[in-house]
């Protein structure tokens, strides 16, 4: 393998932090489960749109190819080093943004996660990728109450249910091409599937970008109730699982953009006003450290004014605090859009 020839214009953190003597340095050097530098670094070259351009096969890749990794988790997160976690709802001190339900169509949160002692989605055999999904969806049987629920392996749906799953927000898009490079759609269908409870505030994917992506969702604006049932069904979820998890990095995810706290909340609002004034807008996303996404998800556009609006930043800030820092730039926003 040859030092790649990265286009001009090509932004992704890949391509600033990918040096020749970097490249050297990683070039012949491989995980014991046999991740190499080509397989971390193919999905950015084949997309040299990408904004990070790497995926990771297994936790001991983070170490390896760390000369390579540790800038871009610097350069997204703004930290590297010790993670901290809080998901308890008490230290969570916020109210509705939103409690005449004026701007606020709808909260989820999730948070990502991969199991030990298993290699990541990009380098997982199709057995393996088998047994995960036999694991976590026997360990979700356990759950009871609010959150019992239903397994529904992809496999076998049918192409209008699982449609209306996509079309309404509960179920992952098929055919991404960022994780089509990285290997993340090998064998699909087969092994991937939905859990949810019969109103559908509470859902897993299995085996998507990461193994486990766990989600409480609602409409509305209580960010705190959506937070306390995420929190509340991880907690049940570990009595029976062990997720991959280093001091360092924290949860540890496929991509290097959700490590740490692994957790993205997000809102979906309708801003018709900000949305026309894209600087003003802008600038309190920058101050809060928020990202604009399309309604239908990453690399989607907004429609009707509906942004999707999440924290950036998972690794060197607790859930707790990720959390608070959406809810308060959502209510920076909302005060924005009033005045306009
Ligand atoms: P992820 O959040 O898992 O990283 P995406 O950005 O692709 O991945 O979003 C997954 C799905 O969740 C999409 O259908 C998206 O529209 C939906 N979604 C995200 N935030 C919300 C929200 N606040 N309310 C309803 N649906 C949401
Ligand atoms: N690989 C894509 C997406 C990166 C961030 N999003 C995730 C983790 N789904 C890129 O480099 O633009």
């Amino acid at each position: 393998m040859n030092y790649p020839n990265f286009s001009s214009d090509c932004k992704s953190l890949l391509c600033k932090h990918l040096t020749k003597e970097i490249f050297e340095e990683l070039k012949d050097k491989k995980s014991r489960y046999g991740y190499t530098l080509n397989r971390l670094i193919k999905s950015g070259l084949e997309n040299p749109d990408s904004s990070i351009g790497v995926y990771v096969g297994d936790e001991e890749s983070y170490e390896i190819f760390a000369p390579l990794l540790n800038p871009i988790i610097q350069e997204y997160h703004n930290f590297t080093n010790n993670h901290k976690s809080d998901m308890d709802p008490n230290h969570l001190d916020i109210t509705n943004p939103d409690p005449n339900g004026e701007f606020i169509l709808s909260t989820r949160i999730r948070v990502g996660r991969n199991l030990h002692c298993f290699p990541l989605g990009p380098n997982i055999a199709q057995r393996e990728r088998l047994i995960v999904e036999c694991m976590v969806s026997d360990a979700l049987k356990s759950l009871d109450g609010e959150l019992k629920g239903r397994y529904y392996p992809l496999l076998g749906m049918d192409k209008e249910t699982q449609n209306r799953l996509i079309k309404d927000h509960f179920l992952f898009k098929e055919g991404d091409r960022f994780l089509e490079s990285a290997g993340l759609n090998k064998e699909w269908p087969e092994g991937r599937g939905i859990f949810h409870n019969s109103n559908k505030t509470f859902l897993v994917w299995i085996n998507e970008e990461d193994q486990l992506r766990i989600i409480s969702m609602q409409k509305g604006g209580d960010i705190k109730e959506v937070f306390s049932r995420l929190s509340k069904a991880v907690k049940e979820l570990e009595k029976s699982l062990k997720f991959a998890f280093s001091q360092r990095l924290g949860y540890i995810t496929s991509c290097p953009t959700n490590l740490g706290t692994a957790m993205r909340a997000s809102v979906h609002i309708k801003l018709p006003k900000l949305g026309k004034d894209m600087q003003k807008f802008q600038s309190i996303t920058q101050k809060y450290d928020l990202q604009i996404r399309g309604v239908d998800g990453e690399h989607s556009q907004s429609k009707d004014y509906i942004y999707d609006i999440s924290n950036r930043r998972r690794l060197g800030i607790t859930e707790v605090e990720a959390v608070k820092q959406m809810t308060d730039g959502v209510q920076a926003l909302i005060e924005a859009e009033k005045s306009l």
